[in-house]
């Protein structure tokens, strides 16, 4: 595991062109087919193949990670012929499209999108290649078919999964074996044209109406086969959407790196995948599942930054679904259920980012206040809200009980002392006198840890990036970073404080060695420490800081003493002494 660490899949490329990143086309943003994704915020993600089978586990042996990559040479390292043994074993009877469906809709989920084939080169349909589900494995049943149908039963939206450059089984494919049967060299081009192109027609023409093809990982694809399935696929489904995915910017909308929440609102059509636990596909030991507050947290704030969320399910080898995933999918969904209106057609937050208390969605001049951390006092400040406030309530199962608001330290802050907490989450609805405006300024609140990502600072003579390692194989973490530091280099926020007062300033940094830091703003006093940080994030508390005026103060990190090119720096937060 430790092998992977801080290495980078991608190598020499960058990340957005390996994956095809997140350029999209024009002309997708105001048409009509793109209403189910624009409005309905919320899709259910479905990795399931034989390496669900597998489990993570081959010959006794458990490789940790991402499941589905369980037969690349950097896992487990099956042979294809092996590996495709697999099949013969594979009868997922207690598959129940109808069951999963049920769970997507009660989740709040509006649309389905699976596998039909991933970089294992199993099609989960029945397919003229032989490596199908139908032909090859003692199920017979076609699962994708079953789904299709359950999802315009339950009238949810219906995609496919299709990995087309990336096939480990066919000879061609991108990563799979270099010759053919008869010891031939095996070009992209055959593969392309016996296998992904084929098998493109077949799930494009016999499961219905399509809402979403997501085509994965297009590597070094050239551009010629990314624009012949765009052509098809516009062609023979002219409403489904393409994600960015597929390569050469030929996607419809933008799908952001994995399993993250962006820190900053974003425009355009995007989209943010993530899973319920760790692993897409199941894995027997992958019991870290997001609860229902976490994911309704994922699910807001996606929403409150533009976007759009697709969370992943991954049902095991005998078709059934982890029964926690399901859990909290139903929890959290009946909180949506209630609240409809703060996902669906819901508009991102005027703030631009999150707020130490929760997040912030839009209908018309109404804000949704999604509470998920409550501050001590009970009092949910609005900082640099510019509207009047006409109304303000609290919304739970049906019922609305009035709330007071008044101005403290010039924000308005809501006061939710006599407000009965939700455990997932609190609604409170504002309704304000026109269209939301708000002065953005990071805002130093007197009654939580305000965090101010780098993503908020100007930087001078240091570089701004983001940097991104597997934790466990293909499990990607990504952070924003301030590094390289030259001479002179310095991080500067522009904050709003409202209350005067001492506040603890903590930085979040790391290196490989003896750091100083010095941080220096307000009318505080400087601060500094000397501490020797490894290649962890640590968060270090620097001292107290005193803001002897109310207002605009602007706060600067430098690096005094430490190498310079290890140095780096990723968060600033202050949060109020008491
Ligand atoms: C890909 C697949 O390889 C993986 O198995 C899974 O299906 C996932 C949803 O997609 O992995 C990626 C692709 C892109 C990024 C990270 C992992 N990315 O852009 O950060």
């Amino acid at each position: 595991m430790a092998a992977f660490a801080l290495q980078c899949l991608a190598g020499s490329k960058n990340m957005d062109e390996m994956w095809g990143g997140e350029t999209t086309r024009q002309g997708a943003a105001d048409s009509e087919r793109v209403a189910l994704f624009r409005d309905g915020n919320y899709g259910m993600f479905i990795h399931w193949g034989l390496y669900s089978k597998l489990a993570g586990k081959w010959e006794g042996k458990t490789y940790y990670g991402i499941g589905e990559w369980i037969m690349n040479p950097r896992v487990a390292g099956i042979p294809p012929k092996e590996y495709m043994k697999v099949a013969a074993d594979f009868n997922p009877s207690e598959f129940d499209a109808r069951y999963i469906a049920r769970v997507a809709k009660e989740a709040g989920m509006k649309w389905i999108i699976i596998t039909s084939k991933h970089h294992e080169g199993f099609a989960m349909f029945k397919s003229e290649h032989p490596f199908n589900i139908v032909d090859a494995s003692p199920f017979k049943r076609d699962p994708m078919k079953e789904l299709a149908e359950a999802c315009e039963e339950f009238g949810l939206g219906f995609g496919f999964y299709y990995s087309h450059n990336q096939d480990w089984t066919a000879p061609g494919g991108s990563g799979g074996p270099k010759v053919n049967e008869d010891g031939t060299p095996a070009t992209f081009a055959q593969y392309f044209e016996e296998k992904c192109f084929p098998q493109v027609k077949e799930i494009c023409t016999q499961y219905g109406d399509l809402d979403y093809i997501w085509f994965d990982t297009p590597g070094n694809i050239p551009k010629e086969y990314a624009e012949k399935l765009a052509r098809y696929v516009a062609e023979v489904q002219p409403n489904a959407l393409l994600c960015s995915r597929i390569g050469h910017g030929m996607g419809d909308y933008a799908s952001k790196g994995d399993m993250d929440v962006p820190v900053r609102n974003a425009d355009g059509l995007w989209e943010s995948c993530d899973t319920t636990n760790d692993s897409w596909s199941y894995a027997w030991y992958d019991s870290n599942w997001k609860d229902a507050h976490e994911i309704l947290k994922r699910v807001v704030s996606t929403v409150a930054r533009g976007g759009t969320y697709l969370l992943n399910i991954g049902p095991d080898g005998s078709g059934r679904v982890p029964e926690e995933a399901v859990k909290y999918l139903l929890e959290s969904g009946r909180w949506i259920q209630e609240n409809p209106s703060v996902v669906y057609g819901a508009d991102p937050s005027p703030w631009g980012r999150a707020l130490p208390w929760g997040d912030v969605t839009v209908q018309g001049n109404t804000l949704n206040l999604v509470v998920f951390d409550w501050p001590d006092d009970e009092l949910i400040y609005l900082p640099g809200l510019r509207n009047d406030i006409k109304s303000a309530k609290v919304v739970a199962k049906g019922k609305s009980v009035p709330v007071e608001w008044r101005k403290k330290s010039g924000w308005v802050a809501l006061d939710l002392a006599d407000v009965q907490r939700s455990k997932v989450a609190t609604l409170v609805q504002v309704e304000l006198s026109g269209a939301p405006e708000v002065d953005q300024t990071l805002a130093v609140l007197p009654n939580s840890r305000s965090d101010m990502y780098v993503e908020f600072a100007e930087v001078e003579n240091a570089v701004k990036e983001e940097i991104r390692w597997m934790e466990k194989f293909g499990e990607w973490k990504h952070m924003n970073q301030v590094s390289k530091w030259s001479n002179g280099g310095k991080a500067v926020w522009t904050v709003d404080v409202a209350e005067p007062g001492d506040y603890y300033i903590d930085l979040t940094y790391k290196g490989t060695e003896r750091l100083t830091w010095r941080i220096e703003g307000g009318e505080g006093r400087i601060l500094q420490n000397n501490q020797n940080a490894s290649h962890v994030y640590h968060r270090y508390p620097m001292g107290l800081l005193r803001f002897d005026s109310p207002g605009r103060h602007t706060l600067s990190v430098s690096l005094v003493d430490g190498n310079p090119d290890t140095a780096s720096l990723s968060l600033l937060s202050i949060r109020p002494t008491r």
